[in-house]
């Protein structure tokens, strides 16, 4: 199966490290094609950011759809454009924030998220209600280091790591959640060091996607995640336009 892991910034350096992970986490037989936009963010730490990257998410979802993508993982920890993808796309699309929490309830009755800044946080809870793991998660916390700097800043690895630890001190969770998809690759080392599983939702997207593709599970067609409305749209976003295939007869 082909999944395609859509990093929605447009860092390739970001989406080289995001790749790694997901290549690390697909079984045999699972191609990963780990891409970013032409258009958006090169980070994403607002909802201007946020809301600005759906469309080259979506172009990106589209792209893959035509490459015969079995599923799709959204890389991002707003889970941003997950409903519009899920309408664009025919097979499962799981956002690393969804599969994140959803795995850390897996492995115990409770788990805190450390991400990035603390005005993404509101983001993150919310995305933890919505998800129903609300009572679940006992803290969210944020190292205040910027997306881009966790790649460049020599000291970032050893804040998030102090973080992680006093989260597990203070708090008592069973499991940790990054909240970032730049932190995907410090997953397996802060598990040795913090001593509960610390969960990369990169890794755990993959995996969720790849099981809902095995069991032949994909998104409900009948209702809210039915395929766009034929409509026009106009100026810079024409190309989103959805034609009418009646009126194309
Ligand atoms: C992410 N931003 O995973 C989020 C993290 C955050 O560009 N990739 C981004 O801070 O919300």
């Amino acid at each position: 199966m082909l999944i395609q892991v859509v990093n929605p910034n447009t860092t390739a350096s970001m989406t080289d490290l995001i790749g790694r992970s997901a290549r690390a986490a697909a079984g045999p037989g699972t191609v990963v094609v780990a891409v970013h936009p032409e258009m958006g963010p090169a980070s994403i730490e607002s909802h201007y950011d946020e809301a600005l990257a759906v469309p080259g998410l979506l172009a990106q979802v589209a792209v893959g759809e035509e490459a015969g993508a079995a599923g799709h993982v959204i890389a991002c920890f707003g889970d941003p454009g997950l409903d519009a993808a899920r309408e664009v796309a025919a097979g499962p699309v799981v956002g690393i924030a969804e599969a994140g929490m959803r795995t850390a309830t897996y492995l115990g009755r409770t788990f805190g998220v450390v991400t990035t800044l603390q005005r993404t946080t509101g983001r993150a809870w919310e995305l933890a209600g919505r998800y129903g793991v609300r009572e679940q998660c006992r803290t969210i916390r944020a190292v205040e280091i910027a997306v881009l700097a966790l790649e460049t800043d020599p000291a970032a690895r050893a804040r998030i790591a102090a973080e992680c630890a006093d989260v597990v001190a203070t708090e008592g969770v069973d499991a940790i959640v990054l909240g970032c998809a730049g932190m995907a690759d410090l997953a397996a080392e802060l598990t040795r060091r913090v001593g509960v599983p610390v969960i990369d939702g990169v890794a755990a997207a993959v995996a969720t996607v790849e099981g809902l593709v095995r069991l032949g599970l994909r998104t409900g067609k009948r209702g809210e995640y039915a395929a766009p409305l034929p409509k026009r749209y106009t100026g810079a976003l024409a190309e989103f336009g959805v034609p009418d295939p009646v009126a194309a007869r």
